[in-house]
């Protein structure tokens, strides 16, 4: 925090001329930002980034990088004015091609992770201390994304799930909100791009996510069943090959008689279980109403069948 304190110092100090805050404000980027929910790469590895930062593959970013990311807020690039695809190259969208940061762009899937609920609603927190003006776009990478292997523009959808300009900034952040896609499971890389409007400026960053795996949705939506404590440490462990729920419910399907009678379980979401961690009934709650989903589908197809 001392950065945001340094410049809480100038905004004070400038503040006592306040004849020269206009000139200020429209001068070069003075304070800049990234994501740190869900947190980006950069972020969790600043020295701001807590027992993030300490993790092997933070570890291992910075002695990739050469040095600490200190500068977590300037990861951005001049005059490229919506051109990200030519200027950035393949396997470098995490540092944005920068040599500063290219440890930012091993390849590896154990990067601090979030946990998201697939198709639930987002808002994601981008931390700043100066606004500017500009386009937040929002990118999650497709269904089948190799994280073993360096992310590159084709593991990314040509249309953000989320797209928002101008956002307010309150209380040193801004927030994006935007739904989720509903077919992911696994790991994955949400890719945030800030394209300024107030400076020449384009912001990059990786933040590393991961969707519960279609086997523990099922798992939890049994009112016995354990529920995960925490999805996303179970679901880096299961290393196969992400799947997608079967949402087309086939009416033949020995399975699918059972699944419009799911509403009738979901109070489990509601049910505050001493036994599992905070999450648990967010995470029982995302496979219900997953499984909800599912089961009006199903239900959906059997009828127009008749
Ligand atoms: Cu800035």
């Amino acid at each position: 925090m001392s950065r945001m304190t340094a410049y809480r110092r100038a905004l004070g100090a400038v503040a006592v001329a306040p004849f020269l805050l206009p000139l200020w404000a429209a001068g070069p980027a003075q304070a800049h930002g990234a994501p740190t929910d869900p947190v980006s790469r950069v972020y969790a590895c600043s020295p701001e980034g807590g027992d993030a930062a300490g993790s092997t593959a933070c570890k291992a970013a910075v002695g990739a990088n050469g040095a600490p990311f200190t500068a977590w807020d300037n990861l951005r690039i001049a005059n490229v004015n919506g051109r990200d695809r030519q200027t950035i190259p393949d396997g470098q969208l995490c540092s944005g091609g920068l040599p500063a940061y290219r440890g930012l762009d091993l390849a590896r899937s154990d990067w601090p992770s979030t946990s998201l609920k697939p198709g639930a609603a987002l808002t994601l927190r981008y931390a700043s201390t100066i606004p500017h003006t500009g386009t937040f776009r929002l990118y999650l990478t497709k269904q089948g994304y190799d994280s073993s292997k360096p992310l590159t523009w084709s593991d990314l959808p040509s249309k953000p799930f989320a797209e928002v300009t101008d956002p307010a900034l309150t209380d040193g952040a801004y927030r994006i909100t935007g739904t989720l896609p509903s077919d992911r499971t696994g790991r994955h890389v949400l890719y945030t791009i800030w394209q300024n409007t107030s400076t020449a400026d384009t912001y990059y960053s990786c933040s590393d996510v991961v969707f519960p795996a279609p086997e523990e949705a099922g798992n939890a939506a049994s009112p016995k069943a354990p529920v995960a404590e925490n999805s996303a440490t179970a679901a880096e462990k299961s290393k196969a090959p992400a799947r997608t729920p079967a949402r087309s419910g086939t009416p033949s399907s020995p399975t699918a008689p059972a699944t419009p009678q799911t509403p009738d379980s979901t109070p489990l979401a509601s049910t505050p279980d001493a036994g599992s961690g905070p999450s648990a009934p967010m995470v029982a709650g995302g496979a219900a109403a997953v499984l909800v989903l599912i089961g009006g589908a199903a239900l959906a197809l059997r009828l127009r069948r008749r």
